[in-house]
């Protein structure tokens, strides 16, 4: 199997799960500065010209790192990332669409619209930004009172949530566009995370 990435938070959603399910995978480089993601060549493995992408050994291809993370989950070892009971699926999933949405790609938004850093490419909109990154501080305190009597986001295992949610946090403190507050049970959390080999080597 082989990777297509660049050095970016989704791709290290990614390594994280590898790193958790004991699984290397090739790498294969992608240029998304010099716009190699948009090529017809690349394309034809993602439609939505974004990484990482994970190309699997028949040649088929699986983009988006929720998606790649969850078959890499299947197929390696260790404790279940999305959960293995009908009730544990269900709270990661419904904690990983909440650091998604709510914090994830507001800071993706805030970022993109306020450096434009794809302006080639897209239409930024520096006030959306502005917006997306007073938005997504505001999320926190949702993580912060669930944190509070719970050792991971969605419970008491590590799951792809935490791995969705910490990304996002790191992302956003290296790209300073979001103010973010100090919340006490985020900060232990956190710690918590940068504890894990996955994390730390990531
Ligand atoms: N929802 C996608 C988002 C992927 C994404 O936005 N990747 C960025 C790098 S973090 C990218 O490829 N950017 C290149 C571009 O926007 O042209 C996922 O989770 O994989």
């Amino acid at each position: 199997m082989k990777l297509y990435e660049a050095p970016s938070p989704n791709a290290r959603r990614v390594h994280i799960a590898m790193a958790e399910k004991g699984i290397e995978l090739d790498r294969v480089a992608v240029d998304i500065r010099g716009g190699e993601n948009l090529s017809d060549e690349f394309l034809a493995k993602n439609p939505g010209g974004r990484v990482p992408v994970l190309e699997l050994d028949d040649g088929t291809y699986i983009g988006e790192s929720v998606s790649i993370s969850r078959y890499l989950d299947a197929i390696g070892e260790g404790p279940m990332l999305f959960g293995d009971t009908p009730l544990a699926q269900a709270q990661i999933d419904m904690w990983q669409r909440r650091a998604e949405l709510n914090f994830f790609l507001e800071v993706a938004g805030a970022f993109r619209n306020i450096t434009g850093f794809f302006k080639d490419r897209e239409t930024c909109v520096e006030a959306w930004g502005v917006v997306c990154a007073d938005r997504a501080p505001k999320a926190l305190s949702m993580f912060d009172a669930q944190l509070e009597h719970s050792e991971f986001l969605a419970g008491d295992q590590f799951s792809v949530a935490d791995i969705t949610l910490g990304v996002g946090l790191d992302f956003a403190r290296s790209v300073k566009v979001v103010e973010l507050p100090e919340l006490p049970n985020i900060k232990r959390w956190h710690m918590q995370l940068n504890a894990r080999a996955s994390f730390s080597a990531s």
